[in-house]
């Protein structure tokens, strides 16, 4: 039985919801790595390992506790170098380092002002207020305020994706030929939002379709973190 123990943000319903913690489950399965997942809501963060951190992702392994999705990856790398790289070289490291950012302040942010309220929504009682009174102060307003506001975010959010379109013309995995942390990155972030998001995401005709069912249903990743249609609305 494995001693690994990924510590994930989940709603009142145990679904898991953060997109840091999305890439890390893809990373896991990259690395061939089992592992046990223990959820936690906002609340509960200050109660694991030594009790210091803030934010989920938590690894534990072997003894050692990890927080970060970054500093976890390069930490899988570092530790089993014998089974396949999340980051092959420096250079991709680099890269992948490029694209979180770019995923963050493109992706990420705009799925937030997007969801906020579905997130709330689904949370457990107790991190309701938590999350309510620290997301109106970075939002300046309040969620019910950005929920009326959400449906003409949907098309710059689309837009927001199109170089991940352009990319995937070329390639079927951002990663290449297999997938990669790009892709993980990306994946994550889009189930955090479909799990979440009470509107569509996506156009059903979004020529991303396809790389969505193949992230969803990679043979690692059984079984598929999300339905398809949850983001596509049919
Ligand atoms: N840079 C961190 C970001 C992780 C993060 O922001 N996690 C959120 C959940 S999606 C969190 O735990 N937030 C705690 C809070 O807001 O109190 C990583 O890559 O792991």
């Amino acid at each position: 039985m494995s001693s690994r123990r990924l510590y994930e943000l989940v709603t009142d319903d145990g679904s898991s919801i953060s997109p840091y913690v999305w890439r890390i489950r893809y990373a896991l399965a990259h690395k061939r790595l089992d592992y046990k997942t223990c959820g936690v809501g906002f609340s509960g963060i200050a109660s694991v390992g030594p009790g210091t951190f803030k934010t989920l992702p938590v690894l534990e392994d072997q003894g050692r506790w990890i927080v970060d999705s970054w500093a976890i990856a390069s930490w899988l790398d570092e530790k089993y170098p014998d089974r396949p790289l999340i980051f092959a070289t420096p250079a991709e490291r680099s890269a992948m380092r490029f694209i979180e950012k770019w995923l963050l302040v493109e992706v990420v942010t705009k799925l937030f002002r997007i969801s906020v309220l579905d997130i709330h929504d689904r949370l457990r009682p107790e991190d309701r207020g938590y999350f309510r009174q620290s997301r109106e102060a970075r939002l300046g307003h309040s969620l019910e305020v950005a929920h009326d506001q959400r449906e003409p975010r949907v098309a710059p959010f689309r837009d927001a994706l199109h170089p991940m379109r352009m990319a995937l013309r070329e390639t079927p995995f951002l990663g290449g030929a297999e997938p990669g942390y790009g892709d993980y990155m990306a994946i994550g972030a889009l189930i955090w939002g479909g799990t979440v998001a009470t509107l569509p995401l996506l156009d059903p005709d979004d020529s991303l379709r396809e790389w969505v069912e193949r992230m969803l249903t990679l043979p690692l990743m059984e079984p598929a973190p999300l339905p398809v249609e949850r983001l596509f609305g049919r």
